[in-house]
């Protein structure tokens, strides 16, 4: 019995194991689910991975390799999760799998320098002239928590200007919706954030530059940053319309704040240098994660030299973190990083991706399903709606029970979506064109039965 490789494995497994359409065998993963609701809240580690927003019960993973992955009960999927964003190479690229191995077998964690984390942090500083200087933590959150406060230090200003419908992670003062009405003062969009944590935080509309002059216009001095992620990812996609991002440059250089760029999802997605270079606006300050980790936890805040020289152990804004720069990590990060700096690499997700998006595209088209796809490089969303989604207002009027039998259709059909109508599909290298094509015909189908 010759030893399949993992790949070779995958693809005839594929072939192999043809779903039954509209029924899946997950008899596995609804036993692990059981175990994990009695352990963790939703069983789950993240509360998206539950599965609530589309009706149906989670999958359990077993393994992944290139654009697939397979659950516990031997079903296979052409994943355009992947992991949220970190795998843009695919699941288990050689690459990154080497890399980590040989990390590892020389120590898992110092808590002390290594020369890893300069590696990483030049290839970064490399493809993103806005970041000077950086500083690694384990996660977006961290990310988002530590660059707020830099630069609310910096500036002497406690306000934060965000947008309705983007997302920066768990941070207190960033789990915000929006006032009613003229009031902008975001109010907690969690129990136990104390209003006295928000009070400072308030909400613009994406794509709305009156919004963000009309708070300006009652707290201008007030105002530390204006914090942003460059192409929305977390109401589904929504890319800048022209003039928004410069005009929110504009904003903050007029009003002397700080112009903060959340690219944790389209930092090496929508374009090596992120969204700062696919649309040539400069940030003052960057938020990394997800693919600078290459699938393990890393998050980044990096920027201005003048601003970054304010962070401990030089300047007085204090962050810090047990893992930080993790060894592991950093490899996976370079291995990625590198892997992306090869020649045609994203034409080559911008080949595919258009594929995609005009595949199902065309697919709404011939059924007459109302649904738009909308893109930003290797990241787009199928909205349930007819009408163009520019911010959070126009996002929420999409049709998120049509999504939801769309996810099962698709899930039964053996592509896996992100499990929310509010969420990026993420294209890797690894999806080929028979992955495209066959996830068009899938969502053909799926669309058809409405
Ligand atoms: P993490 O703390 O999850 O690493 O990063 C938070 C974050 C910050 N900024 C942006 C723009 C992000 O998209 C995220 C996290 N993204 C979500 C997916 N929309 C992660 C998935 C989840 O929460 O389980």
């Amino acid at each position: 019995m010759v030893a399949l490789q993992g790949s070779e494995c995958f693809r005839r497994l594929g072939r192999l194991v043809k779903h039954p359409k509209h029924s899946l065998n997950t008899a596995r993963s609804a036993e692990a689910l059981a175990r994990a609701e009695a352990l963790m809240p939703g069983g789950v580690s993240s509360p998206v991975r539950a599965y609530r927003a589309v009706g149906a019960k989670p999958v359990f993973i077993a393994s992944g390799s290139g654009s697939k992955v397979r659950d516990v009960d031997g079903n296979t999927f052409i994943d355009f999760v992947c992991s949220w964003g970190p795998l843009i190479l695919g699941h288990a690229h050689p690459k990154v799998v080497d890399a980590v191995r040989k990390a590892l077998e020389a120590g898992s964690s110092f808590g002390a320098p290594t020369v890893r984390e300069i590696e990483l942090a030049e290839r970064i500083a490399a493809a993103m002239p806005a970041v000077v200087q950086l500083r690694f933590v384990n996660s977006g959150t961290e990310a988002t928590m530590s660059a707020v406060r830099l630069a609310r230090a910096a500036t002497g200003r406690s306000g934060i200007i965000k947008f309705e419908g983007c997302y920066h992670g768990h941070v207190d003062a960033l789990l915000v919706k929006a006032g009613s009405g003229a009031m902008t003062f975001g109010s907690p969009s969690s129990p136990g954030v104390p209003a006295e944590v928000t009070q400072h935080t308030r909400v613009a509309a994406f794509n709305d530059l009156e919004s963000v002059e009309r708070i300006f216009e009652v707290a201008a001095e007030a105002i530390a940053a204006i914090l942003v992620e460059p192409v929305a990812g977390n109401m589904g996609v929504v890319p800048p319309e022209p003039g928004f991002l410069s005009g929110l440059r504009a904003l903050a250089d007029k009003h002397g704040c700080l112009l903060i760029f959340d690219e944790v999802m389209t930092g090496f997605r929508v374009a090596r240098g992120g969204a700062a270079a696919r649309y040539n606006v400069r940030p003052d300050l960057v938020t990394l994660g997800k693919i600078i980790g290459g699938g393990l936890p890393v998050g980044a805040y990096g920027g201005r030299r003048d601003l970054m020289q304010q962070v401990s152990p030089v300047g007085p804004v204090y962050q810090a973190g047990t893992l930080s720069g993790n060894p592991l990590a950093m490899a996976a990060g370079i291995a990625t990083l590198d892997a992306l700096a090869e020649p045609g690499v994203y034409d080559s997700l911008e080949e595919k991706s258009l594929r995609l998006e005009e595949g199902l595209a065309a697919a709404a088209a011939k059924t007459g399903a109302k649904a738009r796809v909308q893109r930003a490089g290797s990241m787009l969303t199928l909205f349930f709606t007819d009408a163009p989604v520019t911010d959070y207002a126009s996002a929420a009027r999409c049709d998120t029970e049509a999504f939801g039998r769309f996810f099962r259709g698709m899930l039964s059909r053996g592509v896996l979506l992100p499990p929310s109508q509010f969420e990026a599909w993420f294209v890797s290298l690894a999806h080929g064109r028979e992955d495209i094509d066959r996830t068009v015909d899938a969502a053909r189908e799926a669309l058809a039965r409405g």
